[in-house]
């Protein structure tokens, strides 16, 4: 390892991390933990002596590897790297750095480019399940610029339209692992939800918050973030994900209604710090409870009707637009989302 591991260093949707092929790092898991943790300059809160930003959003990994399975291109592994414990966690999956997934593979040689666009189909390996994946590849060659703005990113870049299927029950092995719409918890009704991100969903009101504030403000609010881990920490093995304490899910969000036109306002806490924006799965199972008559969500969202539904999740840095497509029961069988992302370097880190 003194010679460095080969990797890219990407910003994908709003999150930013590490791109690694499998092989390029230790196969086996606490060696190739000891490495990230090493590569990141964790655990530390200022993660002064690594690539990771002193924020969850920015220590963030992913494994890349050609897959054998019928139908997918490759296989995604995502790891969060926690900044200031010494932990590294397959227990989530991440849908912002999803986005950096395809374009990284293609330019690996893992898949080969189009001219044009080229679908890359992900099987992403902590929730197994499946999402695809259009990067821009005019001549054959990945292409990072373009016009595609998202919210909680300044400027513009080429778009990444990512479409996830079936993504019910990921973790928690139930779109509702209590089998209920709603639940009192710590005596505060809540909604645990995962369509792709295990999700607490509670009232921004029940919390005495109005769900309007900075996430600053938030993380400094010492009641307020020791109660959201109280029901955190009770809702984990209702939700089937066992003890909690040591792993960044369930997220925590909190809701109210839309300020922005959007359909639902929200703030999330991912678990520990206060999401700028909000993850992308976990914008498609908040979403999906706004849908859900009873949820805690219901009555605050103003979602439309028909059965492909476009809902702008408000967040502390603008919107996140996901399309919802529903079945004639009106499940969300499918959601797509837009993301973009960015090559920042591609070479050597010395662990
Ligand atoms: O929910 C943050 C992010 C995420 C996860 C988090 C994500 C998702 O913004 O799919 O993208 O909730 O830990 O990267």
């Amino acid at each position: 390892m003194s010679d460095g591991v080969r990797t890219m260093w990407m910003r994908g949707g709003t999150s930013k991390g590490g791109y690694f092929l499998y092989d390029d790092l230790p196969q086996d898991e606490p060696a190739r933990g000891a490495v990230l943790m090493n590569i990141m300059g964790s655990p530390n809160t200022r993660q002064i002596d690594g690539m990771g930003g002193a924020d969850p959003l920015t220590s963030k990994v992913a494994l890349v590897r050609k897959s054998d399975r019928d139908g997918i291109d490759v296989d995604y592994l995502f790891l969060q790297v926690f900044v200031d414990q010494p932990i590294v966690t397959d227990a989530q999956n991440c849908g912002n750095i999803l986005a950096g997934v395809a374009p990284f593979a293609i330019e690996r040689n893992l898949v080969p480019a189009r001219n044009g666009d080229t679908p890359v189909t992900i099987y992403m390996e902590n929730t197994g399940q499946t999402a695809v994946v259009l990067v821009s590849t005019p001549g054959g060659v990945v292409n990072y610029s373009g016009d595609a703005k998202i919210d909680g990113v300044p400027g513009s870049a080429a778009p990444v339209p990512i479409e996830f299927k079936d993504t019910a029950g990921s973790s928690c092995g139930a779109l509702l692992p209590t089998g209920n719409v709603q639940d009192l918890v710590e005596g505060i009704k809540v909604t645990m939800v995962d369509n792709g991100m295990p999700c607490v969903v509670l009232r921004a009101e029940d919390m005495g918050i109005s769900g309007s504030e900075a996430p600053e403000e938030l993380e400094q609010n010492a009641g307020l973030v020791a109660r959201l881990e109280a029901i955190r920490l009770a809702c984990g093995p209702m939700m089937n994900l066992g003890d909690v304490t040591k792993k960044s899910v369930p997220k925590m969000t909190m809701v109210s209604a839309p300020e922005n036109g959007g359909a639902i306002a929200t703030r999330t806490f991912i678990p520990h710090r206060c999401h700028k924006a909000i993850g992308v799965l976990g914008a498609v199972s908040v979403a999906t409870a706004c849908l859900m008559k009873g949820s805690t969500a219901y009555d605050l969202a103003k979602t439309g009707e028909g059965n492909q539904l476009s809902m702008a999740v408000e967040h502390p840095t603008g919107e996140m637009t996901v399309v919802a497509s529903l079945n004639e029961t009106g499940d969300v069988v499918r959601a797509a989302i837009l993301r973009t992302a960015r090559k920042l370097m591609d070479g050597k880190v010395f662990p």
